[in-house]
């Protein structure tokens, strides 16, 4: 059973992760509408695997005997004048969201709840690989900068850019 502190810290998380899949999906369309076919198909996917995040915290609020809230969300604001000012916004995001899940690790550890730590240890990996993905993404639209060139290459890199840095072309 959760404690009524984690509950509400759980459902907090679960509009963390909410907020992530529609920061993901307002990029995804941008870079449809831009005609960046590679970078879009990316992001569609991020979008569904973010909404994944969100469903499981849900249903493991539920199983524990909690009650999970899906609440109203914030529409995403992004600043789209640079990939490379978009691309930081997306990796600082997850910095964000990596300290909400370490802050979530650290009430299961004080309130003694040893099943939702160890739930919590799937979603610490997992900020582990989006944090690198993010970063390696950065890395390479600041090397690009304005290059039309690059950022032709760097849509079609993105195309076979599935998760976490599997099959990047470095
Ligand atoms: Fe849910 O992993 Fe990113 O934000």
């Amino acid at each position: 059973m959760l404690s009524d502190k984690m509950a509400a810290a759980l459902n907090e998380q679960i509009k963390i992760e909410a907020e992530s899949s529609q920061i993901y999906l307002a990029m995804a369309s941008w870079a449809e509408v831009k005609g960046f076919e590679g970078i879009s198909t990316f992001m569609f996917k991020q979008s569904d695997e973010e909404r994944m995040h969100m469903l499981k915290l849900l249903k493991y609020v539920n199983q524990r005997g909690g009650s999970a809230v899906v609440s109203a969300l914030e529409e995403p604001r992004l600043d789209y004048t640079s990939f490379s000012t978009l691309f930081r916004q997306l990796y600082e995001h997850e910095v964000k969201v990596s300290a909400s899940i370490n802050n979530l690790v650290d009430i299961a550890l004080t309130e003694k709840d040893y099943a939702t730590h160890n739930f919590l240890q799937w979603y610490v990996s997992e900020q582990i690989e989006e944090e690198a993905q993010a970063k390696v993404i950065l890395d390479k639209i600041d090397l690009i900068g304005d290059s039309k060139g690059g950022l032709y290459m760097f849509d079609n890199d993105m195309k076979s850019f599935t998760s976490a840095g599997h099959n990047i072309v470095q």
